[in-house]
């Protein structure tokens, strides 16, 4: 029996990274076949209920009032029509619907909003995910109490890399709120950005701390960074182009991932849009089995599901079907029983 593992060291995680790419793949495509129907992909769609104007600095992120992206700031979407997009992608086959607000965190006369609009879509029988920045535990626990099935809340990088792309919150309060998400019953969403110019040792950091979570995150998303022009990673990247990540180490660190957290759903997450399809293909081979659907992410183009569908039918991958939605408590006890 695989076990789960929360006690892994940096310089095993360091030495996994180090492997000879094929063997890295090797490990990561058992550990995946294990856990999980290897070619089975689960498909996310992305909406954005309340975009731009954010007070935080996150170097990466065009919704940040202090980057010059272009992109206008929008009060919170009306309930109706966040239900309408959510029917529309459940027509489209997505199992899970995630929706973004760019917050530092919600206030509490948001939260009525919020709650009617995770009852109105879990009632459609689609998974609930939600990504409103920090929350206090009461907070978690309305979410909770909603029926959210899922909150995603991205630690990013490494804790020492982190401090270098953001400046108005710490490393710490971001564990802070997967703790109350955690507590509240509530399952976790969280991983990362791959390529802001960090270094290997940083990539063995971000894994690491997810790996060493009290509890696996339920679904670990792995972002390539999308270079936005006006945000200050966009622009380091436009005038350094060598510091773009190379496309086998973005793969080894999704097979990493899958090999730390096998019981995960790993998603590839933003920048699968400029992604060639073969590294896309070996990042499903390295135990990515998670994707967002449709043409936007949040404010960033995706790939789209013309696309999608190619890919998927020249790799042989089916969509997930969707389960009911399962709550936190319920996957560990289950967990339990098998053991
Ligand atoms: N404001 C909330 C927060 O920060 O938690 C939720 C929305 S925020 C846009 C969600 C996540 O999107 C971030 O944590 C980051 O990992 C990812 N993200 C944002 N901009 C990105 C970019 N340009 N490229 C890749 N990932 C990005
Ligand atoms: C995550 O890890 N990636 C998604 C989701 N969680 C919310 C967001 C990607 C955002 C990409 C940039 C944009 O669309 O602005
Ligand atoms: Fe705000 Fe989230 Fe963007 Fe940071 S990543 S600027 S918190 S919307």
């Amino acid at each position: 029996m695989v076990t789960i593992r929360n006690d892994w060291s940096r310089e095993e995680i360091a030495a996994l990274f180090d492997l000879p790419f094929g063997d890295v793949m090797r490990k990561a495509m058992a550990a995946h076949e294990t856990h999980h129907a290897a070619n089975e992909v689960q498909l996310c769609t992305l909406l954005s209920i309340k975009t731009g104007g954010c007070p935080e600095d996150c170097g990466y992120c065009s919704q940040s009032v202090k980057a010059d992206s272009g992109v206008e700031a929008t009060k919170l979407m009306d309930v109706r029509a966040v239900l309408q997009s959510a029917a529309q992608a459940k027509d489209n086959g997505s199992q899970r619907f995630c929706m973004g607000a760019a917050w530092r965190n919600p206030k509490d006369r948001d939260m009525p909003a919020i709650v009617e609009i995770v009852k109105g879509v879990r009632d459609m029988g689609m998974e609930t995910c939600m990504t409103l920045g920090m929350l206090t535990p009461k907070q978690a626990d309305m979410l909770a109490e909603a029926g959210l099935d899922y909150y995603n809340h991205n630690i990013d990088s490494s804790p020492e890399y982190y401090e270098r792309v953001i400046s108005t919150r710490k490393f710490d309060e971001r564990i802070e709120t997967l703790d109350h998400v955690r507590n509240a019953g509530i399952n976790v969403c969280s991983g990362g950005i791959v390529g802001m110019g960090e270094t290997r040792e940083d990539r063995v950091g971000f894994v690491h701390t997810l790996a060493t979570l009290p509890q696996h995150p339920e679904s670990v998303p792995v972002n390539a960074l999308v270079p936005v022009k006006g945000t200050v990673l966009g622009d380091m990247l436009a005038d350094t182009p060598l510091a773009k990540i190379d496309d086998i180490e973005f793969v080894r660190t999704v097979a990493v991932a899958r090999i730390t957290m096998p019981k995960s759903m790993v998603r590839l997450s933003a920048g699968r849009e400029s992604m060639s399809e073969a590294t896309q293909a070996l990042c499903f081979m390295a135990g990515a089995n998670s994707i967002f659907t449709g043409d936007k992410l949040l404010t960033a183009p995706n790939a789209g599901d013309d696309s999608d569908a190619a890919l998927f039918s020249k790799l042989g991958l089916t969509a997930l079907q969707g389960e009911e939605p399962m709550r936190a408590e319920k996957i560990c006890g289950q967990m339990e029983a098998a053991e």
